[in-house]
């Protein structure tokens, strides 16, 4: 379908005054694959299939402040979402993509050669275990994310992968899930992640989305990362989320060896922070160049 060439070659497709209900929204996301049902986030009533990703007037931590890729802590990493928007503040609340396949391309030569060969680990828990620590009353992510006990998912995959659909390559590691490098710790990893990142929110390779009722955005997650803007406090925020299911990334994680063995020795101390320095740095300067209007159909 004509849809799909799109969001292949472009990771991210937005629809706009488009009026889904729930079924339509679920049929929607059917012709592209399977659905996921998220362990971590809070369904709509009656719908097992559709996340709800809120943010209530009285609250102040949103879903996806950070850039990340959902779900790369899975050994098969979810496709994409389509995340529809059901109630918006009167202004902020927009999204950023971040285009890893251009990431990539526009590395220095040196530096695509040095991680050409190179695995990295990426885990949940690090993201997930936290929640119950957030959970301090409406302020924190109450009622919008559980089950932080099943925040388990430990998967390695390649640093650069070959993207399963467009045969693109893309840069894949994320501020959000990705701990380390394999056979590095966590603080070796440091250094060379931060500038892989610096790198990916250039301006050229930043879409900024800004929601009106009814858009629609089908996002690939193998090919993109997002971040949504947490700039609209005092008002209410209300998304659908519809994920579809994906595959195997590489053969990396079909040893015998437990998951947990990648794990370098200071994992287990790691703790995500969306607004540590560099979450907040990140977002600045994707901000600052954010004015690239994204394709649309
Ligand atoms: O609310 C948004 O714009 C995106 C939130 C997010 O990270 C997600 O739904 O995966
Ligand atoms: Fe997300």
């Amino acid at each position: 379908m004509f849809i799909r060439e799109q969001f292949f070659q472009h990771g991210v497709v937005f629809f706009r005054g488009q009026s889904l209900s729930p079924e339509e929204h679920l049929q929607f996301a059917r012709r592209l694959g399977r659905i996921n049902v998220n362990r971590f986030f809070t369904a709509i009533d009656g719908y097992p299939e559709i996340a709800q990703v809120l943010k209530e007037k009285d609250q102040k931590v949103n879903i996806g402040e950070g850039f990340h890729s959902d779900h790369s802590y899975d050994v098969e990493p979810a496709l994409g979402s389509v995340l529809v928007a059901r109630e918006l503040p009167n202004n902020g609340g927009d999204t950023l993509f971040v285009d890893m396949h251009k990431a990539y391309e526009t590395l220095p030569t040196k530096l695509k050669s040095r991680i050409e060969q190179m695995n990295a680990v990426h885990t949940s828990s690090h993201v997930f275990r936290q929640v119950g620590k957030l959970n301090t009353g409406t302020a924190g992510l109450t009622g919008r994310l559980g089950n932080s006990d099943v925040a388990t998912q430990v998967a390695v995959h390649p640093v650069v992968i070959t993207h399963p659909d467009s045969g693109r390559k893309v840069l894949y590691v994320n501020p959000g899930f990705t701990l380390h490098f394999e056979g590095m710790t966590v603080a070796e990893s440091r250094p060379l992640l931060d500038e892989l990142y610096n790198h990916a929110v250039k301006q050229e390779h930043v879409h900024r989305l800004r929601w009106n009722l009814g858009t629609v955005a089908l996002w690939d997650n193998r090919a993109m990362w997002h971040c949504a803007l947490n700039d609209y406090h005092g008002q209410r925020r209300l998304m659908h989320r519809v994920t579809i299911e994906g595959g195997k990334l590489s053969h990396l994680n079909e040893t015998d060896q437990l998951p947990s063995l990648w794990l370098a020795a200071d994992a287990n101390e790691a703790v995500y922070n969306p607004w540590d320095d560099l979450n907040t740095s990140l977002r600045h300067k994707a901000l600052s160049f954010s004015e690239v209007q994204p394709s649309k159909l």
